[in-house]
């Protein structure tokens, strides 16, 4: 499977989706909606929506997943967005432009990461069947709630000038980042209307993914288990993730040849 070719038509087939869903610049509030836009376009590596419909395909039923990858992926942005703000991370820039506080300034910023977290519930009760949209929003809500990404996020600012234990470090990090792969490739297989034990199989994809997401992304940045285990180790445990999120894959034999690619390609951020 050329991975790359996948990657660039599901991004462009993403984006496009993405659009249609954002309210026009030129409508009122029209900064806001800016800032909305300008968060969102040009977008990052679009990975969790593209996970939503490699999952849903996987269950063999990619239609209808796409409102699904939207809505998370709006609800990633509105992530980027308030952790940039100055109360939070205080970042100047982001995907090498200026952060959405930085050039819509800071109360446009709360409200453009607001109104996408609504969108983002909007799509799933207008787009989706309502005999699945209601588990769709269950699942979403608890992995960014605060039992989930907010709760991370306030456990890493409540640590911050501490030094935190290898295992709170890992719960951070799943709290973080992990939940919201997790529920990525479990909202496709909610699209997909999949059996108990492959939603059981691709929830242990999304997380360990999520998971080794996180740890190559320290090891990039010398940050999180760099710092406390050193770069090989890390490395070693980064490794082991993915090898363990393509186990999960087992259920679904050849269908699950995209997700076991977009695993090996999280590792390979490492050697490229
Ligand atoms: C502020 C509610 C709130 C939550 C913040 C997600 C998050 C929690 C903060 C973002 C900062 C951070 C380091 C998160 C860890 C996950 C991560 C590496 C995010 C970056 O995701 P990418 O690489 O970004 O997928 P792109 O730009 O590709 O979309």
């Amino acid at each position: 499977m050329d991975l790359k070719r996948y990657l660039e038509t599901t991004k462009s087939l993403i984006d496009k989706a993405l659009d249609a869903y954002l309210p026009p610049g030129d409508k009122e509030p029209k900064s806001l909606h800016r800032a909305m836009r300008y968060s969102v376009f040009p977008g990052g590596k679009r990975i969790r929506p593209i996970i939503v419909l490699a999952s849903a395909e996987a269950c063999g039923a990619l239609k209808g997943a796409l409102p699904a990858a939207c809505a998370v992926e709006f609800v990633h942005t509105y992530s980027l967005v308030h952790d940039d703000l100055p109360a939070m991370d205080d970042d100047d820039y982001r995907r090498e432009k200026p952060s959405c506080h930085r050039k819509f300034g800071e109360a446009n910023a709360i409200l453009a990461g607001d109104g996408l977290l609504t969108l983002a519930f909007n799509i799933i009760a207008s787009d989706m069947p309502p005999s699945i949209a209601a588990s769709a929003a269950k699942e979403l809500s608890g992995a960014i709630g605060t039992f989930g990404m907010v709760g991370g996020q306030a456990a890493d600012i409540e640590s911050q000038d501490k030094k935190k234990s290898p295992k709170e470090l890992e719960r951070i990090n799943r709290l973080k980042t992990a939940r919201l792969f997790e529920a990525s490739s479990k909202l496709g297989a909610i699209t997909a209307k999949s059996d108990g034990r492959k939603t059981k199989a691709l929830s242990d994809y999304g997380e360990r993914l999520g998971m080794a997401f996180q740890a190559v992304d320290d090891i990039l940045d010398g940050d999180g288990s760099v710092k406390l285990f050193g770069d090989a180790r890390a490395r070693l445990y980064a490794r082991d993730l993915i090898e363990k999120a393509k186990a999960a894959l087992k259920p679904f034999g050849a269908r699950a040849e995209k997700l076991e690619a977009i695993a090996d390609h999280v590792l390979e951020q490492l050697t490229t």
